[in-house]
């Protein structure tokens, strides 16, 4: 059909647009290490800025640092429809994550300018700030003060691990962009559509091209420090020792048996980070820092289990002290509705081969979830990998997830 915006989509332009992207941090082994408000992150924010205005979009940036690149409609005070995801990575992070969502938003906005369509509601394409929650904790961070503004005062006191604040790191960043107007945190919206490879295996196996995203699992994440006493390594009795990363190696296996105890491999528990102070071959640490990331679909569980998490710590401390913080917790949502449904008819128009599928990996759109009507795109990416930096993913898979996602945007901008 010559009008539909999908039919301007093109494979070459999208992939060209995440090689560029992909040389802003990249590493070594061929991933990406563009951390939340980096120095990498401020040119990978001014190349999107670039072709973002090349298309016409206008460009703003909030005061989380969320940054807007807005298609107007014909209509400028209807509510727009945002898409989009983040820019920002883990430290050995892949060429995929994240980037892909906001690249399909641009080529679909690209597209829907070739094909001369105009639109009732305006269009945003959205970088949603900090969605890993590596540097700063916690993730999603952008679009959940985009949803519950008043937590913005206590998200930018964030620090990161060398004592930077969000709203230091905020500021270096804004210094860069003179150029990109603030607007207020937070609005109505129509509608939020994010397009984002599978990192999961199950799209490739089957040979299906869009997975239209059923749910997202709920998270609890917690912050653990063991406050026990540097001593030396030769000298000092057991008795005597408040070895800390004898305690928090108790804790991490005793939550290991809490967390893996149920009959299916359904609970998700990771220790990520494991900080160990003063981390010298001959002395007794006297600190240990530790995170534990704990999934679950069954809200249930989350419950029972999560709130288990401080008296275990608390039964293996041994002769150390304890503190157990909770970063935050995310209830599992299920998407329903107008854009599961546009995503559908999308993919049957357009004869691409689909599936429904869960989400066991967080995203942007469960905070968007609350408060306007969401839905989500995968795409394939290899075996699965992702949060590694052999990520990989095809060109054509892309694309096709970009089709899907510009008439899916055209079919809710004129609703
Ligand atoms: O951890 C997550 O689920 C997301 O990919 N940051
Ligand atoms: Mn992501
Ligand atoms: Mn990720």
């Amino acid at each position: 059909v010559p009008s539909r915006a999908s039919s301007f989509v093109r494979t070459e332009r999208l992939w060209d647009r995440h090689v560029a992207m992909a040389r802003l941090g990249a590493t070594a082994k061929g991933g990406v290490c563009r951390l939340a408000l980096s120095k990498e992150e401020i040119p990978a924010r001014r190349l999107l800025t670039q072709w973002g205005r090349a298309l016409g979009c206008t460009v703003a940036s909030d005061p989380i640092g969320n940054l807007f690149l807005t298609r107007a409609g014909t209509e400028p005070s209807a509510l727009p429809v945002l898409s989009g995801s983040h820019l920002d990575s883990q430290p050995t992070g892949g060429r995929f994550d994240g980037i892909y969502g906001v690249l399909a938003a641009l080529e679909a906005v690209e597209a829907m300018n070739a094909a001369g369509l105009r639109t009732p509601r305006p269009i945003e394409v959205v970088a949603w700030t900090n969605e890993e929650g590596c540097r700063f904790v916690p993730g999603c961070m952008g679009s959940l003060a985009f949803r519950s503004p008043e937590r913005l005062a206590t998200l930018l006191r964030a620090k990161d691990p060398v004592g930077l604040s969000v709203a230091e790191a905020l500021a270096q960043v804004r210094a860069a962009e003179p150029d990109i107007p603030e607007r207020p945190l937070g609005k109505r919206v129509a509608a939020f559509v994010e397009a984002h490879i599978e990192q999961g295996p199950l799209l490739e196996a089957n040979g299906q091209v869009v997975g239209i995203v059923t749910g997202i699992q709920g998270t609890r994440r917690f912050e653990i420090t063991v406050e026990g006493e540097d001593a030396h390594a030769g000298t000092t009795p057991l008795p005597a020792r408040r070895d800390a990363l004898s305690s928090a190696v108790s804790m991490v296996a005793a939550l290991e048996r809490l967390f893996q105890a149920g009959p299916s491999d359904i609970v998700r528990f990771t220790v990520g980070r494991f900080d160990v102070w003063p981390n010298a071959p001959s002395v007794v640490p006297g600190r240990v820092f530790f995170t534990i990331d704990f999934r679950s679909p069954d809200d249930d569980l989350l419950t029972r289990l999560g709130d288990q998490v401080a008296s275990v710590c608390d039964a293996n401390r041994k002769q150390c002290a304890v503190e157990i913080v909770e970063t935050i917790r995310t209830p599992s949502i299920a998407f329903s509705g107008p854009v599961p449904e546009a995503i559908e008819a999308a993919c049957r128009d357009l004869q691409v081969p689909y599936a429904r599928i869960y989400s066991g990996a967080g995203h942007d759109a469960q905070h968007l979830f609350h408060i306007t009507p969401t839905g989500m795109i995968f795409v394939p990416c290899e075996k699965g990998i992702s949060h590694n930096e052999r990520e990989n993913a095809k060109p054509q898979d892309l694309a096709d997830g970009a089709r899907v996602l510009a008439d899916v945007l055209v079919t809710l901008a004129n609703s």
